[in-house]
């Protein structure tokens, strides 16, 4: 992990990379491959990396969120992640997980399948980012020239939401519709004519669900998070913060250029967002032509398309899902204001007299200074956090509707332990708290089925429209603005596992919680011995 000056439409920037590249390295590995990857941290802030979706069984120790399952990896320290990739394929993707690090140090984690489905395969990494807001904004203090986390102060320090990104990228680059500088800053992959190409796409942007379309192309879905669905056909794809997906798109006999484009769809149109698209050049076959016709993609705001496409995302594996369960969690997932701590000036309680923040079971999370895993492993969870959080909202009302008065949501390091092998059914209720927006929310250590969502408030009589015979299976899934999700998994992965908003804003004021899956009896069922893990 080192700094490095890169240039983006013009302008030049000390960013933090992985080996100087953005994106950063693809990681190809294959299924039940053991990965050993050193980290050595040469830049000025400490950091630790997330290999996002692996479900590291029995290796919770290298999962990488900072104060969840280790200390950050101090500047001139190393670090070795080692850990089995079992039971999955597919594309994944890695990112620091840290402050707001992942900004510029993301790339692809790909599981190469032991049978390869695809007669001729050709692997397209589709990178997302809207690191540009904090590449190209002028923020007080030059934050780029030293590191990522003091634009965070500076961006946080009035207690508001951080100011709107400038730009979108595709594999790093923002593309063709950025004024001056941009038909050279615009990435091209290329692909032979009249085949089949499989392309991989990540979306590692920091607060955007994104749209995705090639013009001329339909694309085939095929998988999502790494697990398979039923393909369907689609001319756009929609895409949230730390999903990933694989589709395929057939090429024709012709030689020419195609613009591939993404841009931001949001759920809240009184939000400000960014509207610019970004753009990419495919080439079929042996061309160098620089396109016009964008695709057509859907509105900033159109949910309907969203909920048409996420209606026919159905698992391709039949009768998985857990058909009882033991232990049900229902969990408000909402915005809050805060109250502006005692000590605290003026100027940095902007948000409604408050401080911008956001909730689970209304505990609006705190990181710990240390690793909640080494305290739970080492029995010295004293001081570090409470095994209270609720398993029920604390205060009912009505979560979608006009929304009540602040609810107060309180600041707390609170975690929920689970018995290994809980059939665990979670429910997220989304709030119209502040603002209903949507949320996609990623566990940690497992993949999930989603088996239910719909608009309003969740009652236990809505479980009988559930879908236990194939519903899709992620490790990240909008909450829908204005209503909920229900989800169900196993817990048969001992360890301490974040589960929280994959919108970096949100998380960082709080939008998360961890689970503490015990360790079973038997020693297949215990996490490893940790290694000599990070100091804080
Ligand atoms: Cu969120």
């Amino acid at each position: 992990v080192e700094n490095k000056t890169i240039t983006r439409l013009c302008r030049t920037r000390t960013i933090v990379t992985v080996n100087g590249e953005f994106p950063g390295p693809q990681i190809e590995v294959d299924e039940e491959d053991r990965v050993i990857i050193e980290v050595t941290n040469k830049a000025s802030s400490g950091i630790s990396i997330h290999w996002h979706g692996v479900y590291q069984k029995r290796t919770c120790w290298f999962d990488g969120p900072s104060y969840v399952t280790q200390c950050p990896i101090q500047p001139g320290n190393s670090f070795t992640y080692n850990f089995t990739v079992v039971g999955q394929r597919g594309t994944l993707w890695w990112h620091a997980h840290a402050g707001w690090l992942r900004a510029t140090v993301y790339g692809a984690f790909i599981i190469q399948p032991s049978s390869n489905p695809l007669p001729e395969e050709h692997t397209i990494i589709l990178g997302m980012s809207n690191f540009f807001a904090y590449f190209l904004h002028d923020f007080p203090g030059q934050w780029w020239n030293s590191d990522v986390s003091a634009m965070v102060d500076e961006a946080t320090a009035a207690g508001v939401p951080p100011n709107i990104s400038d730009a979108l990228t595709i594999n790093g680059l923002p593309g063709l519709l950025y004024g001056g500088c941009s038909e050279s800053d615009t990435a091209r992959v290329r692909v032979a004519e009249s085949n089949t190409h499989l392309l991989r796409l990540v979306n590692a942007a920091m607060q955007i669900e994104m749209f995705f379309g090639i013009a001329n192309h339909t694309l085939e879905v095929i998988e999502i998070d790494a697990s398979y669905v039923k393909p369907f056909n689609t001319s756009t794809v929609v895409i949230g913060p730390g999903q990933s997906m694989n589709v395929l798109i057939t090429t024709g006999s012709d030689v020419g250029s195609y613009l591939m484009a993404a841009r931001a769809y949001s759920a809240a149109p009184s939000i400000p967002i960014d509207n610019t698209t970004s753009s990419a050049i495919l080439e079929v076959g042996d061309s160098s032509d620089v396109p016009a016709d964008l695709p057509d993609l859907p509105g900033h705001f159109d949910t309907a398309f969203v909920t048409e496409f996420e209606d026919k995302v159905l698992g391709l594996v039949e009768g998985a899902v857990p058909t009882e369960i033991d232990k049900e969690m229902v969990i408000t997932v909402s915005m809050n204001v805060l109250d502006c701590p005692p000590d605290a000036s003026e100027e940095s309680c902007q948000f409604f007299e408050g401080r911008a923040g956001a909730s689970m079971n209304n505990i609006s999370y705190v990181h710990p200074n240390t690793s909640i895993l080494e305290a739970f492993y080492t029995g010295a969870s004293s001081g570090v956090y409470t095994t209270d959080f609720p398993q029920y909202p604390p205060v009912v009302f009505d979560y979608t509707g006009p929304p009540p008065a602040n609810l107060n949501a309180v600041r707390g390091t609170k975690v929920h332990v689970v018995e290994y092998g809980t059939r665990m059914q979670v429910i997220l209720q989304g709030t119209s708290l502040v603002v209903a927006e949507s949320h996609p929310m990623h566990l940690h250590g497992f993949d999930f089925f989603v088996v239910g969502r719909g608009l309003g408030n969740y009652n236990s009589s809505l479980a009988s429209t559930f879908n236990l015979w194939d519903p899709p299976k992620h490790n990240t899934v909008q909450v829908p603005a204005g209503g909920w999700t229900a989800l169900r998994f196993l817990a048969t992965n001992p360890g301490a596992w974040y589960f929280h908003c994959h919108l970096d804003f949100h998380l960082s004021v709080g939008l998360g919680i961890v689970l503490i899956v015990e360790n079973g009896d038997e020693p297949s069922e215990q996490l490893v011995p940790p290694p000599v893990m990070p100091a804080c």
